[in-house]
């Protein structure tokens, strides 16, 4: 990343540090900032397709998907499965530190991927149906077109947001909104739960986001269903039979559970310090 790009994000962070504390704007500050990413996306992914009303098929066993909150290539990814409403595994896999490209050593599941495709790149797409595991954003997304789209054609404000300077401009905005590490960056260590949680809603929806930024730097797996079953934003943890329909609450509720040590601090001017001289390995 630039160097003036990093010092603009490390203002930001610091200034969303800040503001964060003042705890009676903090729910204001989240929604708008969540809000502002999703626009700066133009809400790419957050209307479906009807494909599945019209006989279409999804697919059979759940796919499965290794991503992080903070990486601008996992979002487009899951913007995809949320316009074609398709439910997904989500293993989180947020970074240890901003330093070091790769990095896993106590990540919950980084070494999975590590095992599974033979490196630490992210979104990591596994599909049971197809016995086809996929690195790469644009392959993983050109994949999904092809196999669950009906082929039906794409909406016309995904298609854009997809596009070069706007897919830029919208990789770069979002990460001004949402720059901590808490937000899907860095992991915070956490008690595994038993069973897999479930979260219902679209990509860009503001309250749906804030909880899958918690169970993210958590590193706590869930079915994140792209459906109208229950109303967006609901999480549902059948370990302790709890419901919840606010983001507050729910988020509230996952670090007081599950929580278990500090989430680093590291600024975003720590950005590769350790990859410094070295061959960083795939490109985007
Ligand atoms: N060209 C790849 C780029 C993927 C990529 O660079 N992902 C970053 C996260 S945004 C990554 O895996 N970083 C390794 C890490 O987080 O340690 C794609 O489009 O999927």
């Amino acid at each position: 990343m630039g160097k003036l790009r990093l010092i603009i994000f490390a203002i930001f962070q610091s200034v969303f540090r800040a503001l964060y504390k003042i705890s009676f704007l903090s729910t204001l500050i989240h929604n708008l900032t969540c809000f502002l990413a999703g626009l700066s996306r133009l809400f790419s992914g957050t209307t479906p397709l009807q494909i599945y009303a019209k006989g279409n098929n999804a697919p059979t066993k759940r796919l499965i998907l290794y991503e992080f909150e903070g990486c601008p290539f996992c979002r487009i990814v899951r913007e995809t499965l949320s316009v074609l409403s398709i439910e997904v595994l989500i293993y989180p896999c947020p970074r240890e530190t901003l330093k070091k490209y790769g990095h896993h050593k106590s990540s919950r599941f980084r070494g999975e991927v590590k095992k599974l495709g033979n490196k630490i790149m992210f979104p990591y797409l596994v599909d049971e149906n197809t016995g086809k595991s996929l690195y790469e954003s644009k392959d993983i997304i050109a994949y999904l077109w092809e196999n669950y789209s009906g082929g039906q054609k794409k909406p016309l404000f995904y298609k854009l947001s997809m596009k070069g300077p706007l897919l830029i401009l919208g990789f770069f905005l979002h990460a001004l909104m949402r720059p901590l590490p808490s937000m899907g960056i860095l992991r915070t260590p956490s008690k595994r739960p038993e069973k897999l949680l479930e979260l219902w809603g679209r990509e860009h929806h503001v309250g749906t986001k804030r909880i899958r930024e918690a169970l993210c730097t958590l590193e706590i797996p869930y079915i994140l269903h792209h459906s109208n079953s229950e109303p967006k934003g609901t999480l549902k943890d059948p370990n302790t039979q709890k419901s919840f329909s606010k983001a507050k609450e729910a988020c509230s509720y996952l670090f007081a559970h599950y929580q278990d040590g500090s989430t680093k601090e590291e600024s975003l001017l720590d950005y590769g310090k350790d990859d410094r001289g070295e061959k960083r390995s795939p490109k985007a």
